[in-house]
């Protein structure tokens, strides 16, 4: 090891690694604090050639590598194990955007670009990049591609996954694949960019990408919707749907519980309704100056009984501070104390069935739980958490009660966060074994020596 720490750190140059304690202490643990690593050093290439060279040097000696973006991931994906024995590449330094063509709407970036950065590069020529979340300014687009994803924008433009025309990436023995073409139509060969979006860091490092860019979209409408059940957001999402169409940028579920937390852990934050109500719906739609058509769907929503009260914000500043609430809440429920997070999906037609089988789940399982339900339902996607009282020990058996239903369901364990190494185990449960089987091939023939991310995913 102590050979291979040199090799790195001449490959790398003298600001390109830390070994220093007090450097490396937020690199080895998950956003939530769960999940303590060790590392002896974190590299910082600040080139794909230097990328190469760092993982020839580890594949030589052997020795495990961790790609690292800006460590936001929640399911520990990005956190060496304890052993004390596998190094940080972060790409932390390559972080520019090489070039942003306009006219084929397209840019390409390093993978340690920022994804707030990424954005604003395509707003300066006025077009306009999709992905958007939360933690968007301090992930970085690699951490994006390599988790595939989701956010507030998937209702209308899809995952990570959608908004790539080609990737450059290193393999496990150094070798640098290069298929950086920004083209819509492409049937030559195998899809290769794929395998590295999603795939966690387990396939290849990614170190650059071309991104699809969009035209801006209209002016867009802020509303916050109150409902009274879970089941009215579903009809409404197919009300809204069937008469705005593609106009729908976002659609967000969040309950009365959730925005509760908001308001009590996070300062300046308030629903602006009078009386409150089970759940909300935060919608952004683009409508540009058609106001009379935005007015006349939610009358007609209001009519059907699907909607109790709505606020539309009135200018940016008001649809600032309706979004600070939502993109507050991971926060939010941080500071409130320990929870066990379940990021599923289920196909929107069973979301009603699933949270109203869950409710009676969770009440036969663990009478005491908090349930912080939240997320991205116009995508069948929810953030169906739980807090247990101190002391629990039902959390296993809740979580597994809870992937069971969203298998039964027709769902995904793993929606938009990944399986890293928190979800690990639950890969060959709900995935068929030809499924398994295949997974493990391609990760065998692309990393023979297990040395990226082992211990992630598969
Ligand atoms: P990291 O956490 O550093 O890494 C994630 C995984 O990718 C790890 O396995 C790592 O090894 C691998 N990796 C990182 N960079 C590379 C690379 N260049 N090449 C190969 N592998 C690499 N996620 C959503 O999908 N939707 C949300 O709405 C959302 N909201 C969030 C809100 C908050 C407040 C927080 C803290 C997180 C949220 N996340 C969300 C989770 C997280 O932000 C995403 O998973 C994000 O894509 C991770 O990016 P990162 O740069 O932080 O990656
Ligand atoms: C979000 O949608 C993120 O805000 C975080 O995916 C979800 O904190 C969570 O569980
Ligand atoms: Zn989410």
């Amino acid at each position: 090891m102590k050979q291979l720490l040199e090799q790195l750190k001449a490959i790398v140059g003298p600001k390109g690694w830390t070994t220093d304690p007090t450097d490396l202490e937020a690199r080895l643990t998950e956003w939530r604090g769960v999940a303590n690593g060790a590392t002896p050093i974190a590299v910082f290439p600040a080139s794909t050639d230097e990328v190469a060279a760092v993982v020839c040097a580890c594949a030589d000696a052997e020795v495990a590598i961790v790609p690292q973006g800006g460590n936001t991931g929640m399911c520990a994906g990005a956190v060496p194990d304890a052993s004390g024995e596998q190094v940080i590449v972060s790409l932390a330094r390559m972080n520019r955007i090489r070039d942003v063509d306009a006219a084929n709407f397209s840019m390409e970036v390093e993978a340690g670009c920022l994804l707030e950065n990424v954005q604003t590069a395509a707003s300066n020529v006025d077009r306009f990049f999709a992905l958007s979340l939360s933690a968007e300014g301090s992930c970085q687009i690699g951490g994006n591609l390599s988790t595939n994803a989701g956010g507030i924008n998937v209702v209308r433009y899809g995952t990570a996954r959608a908004q790539v025309l080609g990737i450059e990436a290193v393999l496990a023995d150094g070798t640098i694949v290069s298929g950086l073409r920004s083209l819509r139509k492409d049937t030559a060969g195998y899809d290769l960019k794929q395998l590295f979006i999603g795939s966690e860091g387990t396939l290849g490092i990614i170190t650059a990408a071309t991104l699809k860019l969009f035209p801006r979209p209209a002016a867009i409408s802020t509303v916050l919707l109150a409902i009274d059940s879970s089941g009215d957001a579903v009809r409404l999402l197919g009300l809204l749907r069937n008469a705005l169409a593609d106009s729908i940028e976002a659609f967000e579920l969040i309950s009365d519980f959730v925005f509760g937390l908001v308001e009590s852990h996070i300062p300046d934050t308030r629903l602006p309704f009078e009386q409150r109500a089970p759940w909300y719906v935060l919608l952004d739609v683009a409508i540009g100056d058609n106001n009379e058509l935005l007015q006349a769907v939610l009358g007609n929503a209001v009519n059907e009984g699907l909607v109790r009260d709505a606020v539309v914000a009135k200018n940016s500043m008001e649809a600032g501070r309706l979004w600070r609430m939502r993109h507050s809440i991971a926060e939010a429920e941080k500071a409130h104390g320990k929870s066990l997070k379940h990021d599923i999906a289920v196909p929107i037609s069973r979301m009603e069935e699933f949270l109203r089988r869950g409710d009676e789940l969770l009440k036969n399982l663990a009478p005491d739980i908090q349930l912080i339900a939240f997320g991205h339902v116009g995508d069948g996607n929810l953030h169906y958490n739980v807090a247990l009282p101190a002391g629990s020990e039902a959390g296993v058996q809740v979580s597994h009660a809870i992937y069971d239903l969203v298998n039964e369901l027709g769902g995904s364990f793993s929606a938009e966060h990944g399986v890293g190494a928190t979800k690990r185990e639950l890969l060959p449960k709900y995935r068929s074994e030809s499924e398994i089987r295949l997974m493990r091939t391609l990760k065998t023939a692309l990393d023979p020596k297990n040395i990226l991310n082992p211990g992630k995913v598969i």
